[in-house]
């Protein structure tokens, strides 16, 4: 669930979110995946959230992009460590994961593709009743970049 990524006071997420990366996926935890916005529900309506609490940019590999008709399918990244990141129990800093980004409606994805290195800047509603976050910028990099991903 998205609370659980933005550090949310569930400690076994907690240490999920802290193993991040692949390991967490692979060990069924919630922390990754989970009750996602499905895009369906009145919470996302245009203009419903209001301004995000916070916006950050961040490098990362494509791992998965979203196929039409395939509502599993989803934009995974995995993300280069964000150490400025506010988290919702105070503390700062994401690691690098590999985590589920879902698109804002305005973002087009179609130029994407796994394995694409890009910087990708999303934004972070964090207030109860409100916890969201989107991708809402997504650029590639050059082929020759450099991310600082322990996992490759
Ligand atoms: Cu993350």
């Amino acid at each position: 669930m998205i609370g659980c990524v933005l550090g949310l006071a569930l400690p076994a997420c907690d240490e999920c979110c802290d193993a991040g990366g692949d390991r967490a996926r692979a060990d069924g935890c919630d922390c990754l995946g989970g009750e996602r916005d499905d895009g369906q529900s009145p919470k996302t309506v245009a203009g419903a959230r209001g301004e995000p609490d916070a916006r950050y940019t961040v490098r990362g590999r494509v791992e998965m992009v979203p196929v039409a008709g395939k509502p599993q399918t989803e934009f995974v990244v995995h993300h280069e460590a964000i150490p400025d990141f506010k988290r919702l129990d105070g503390k700062l800093g994401m690691n690098e994961m590999s985590m589920p980004f879902p698109p804002a409606k305005s973002l087009d994805l179609s130029a994407i593709a796994v394995g694409d290195m890009v910087e990708l800047e999303f934004a972070v509603w964090m207030k109860p009743g409100n916890l969201h976050m989107e991708a809402t910028r997504v650029t590639k990099l050059a082929a020759d970049a450099q991310l600082n991903l322990k996992g490759g």
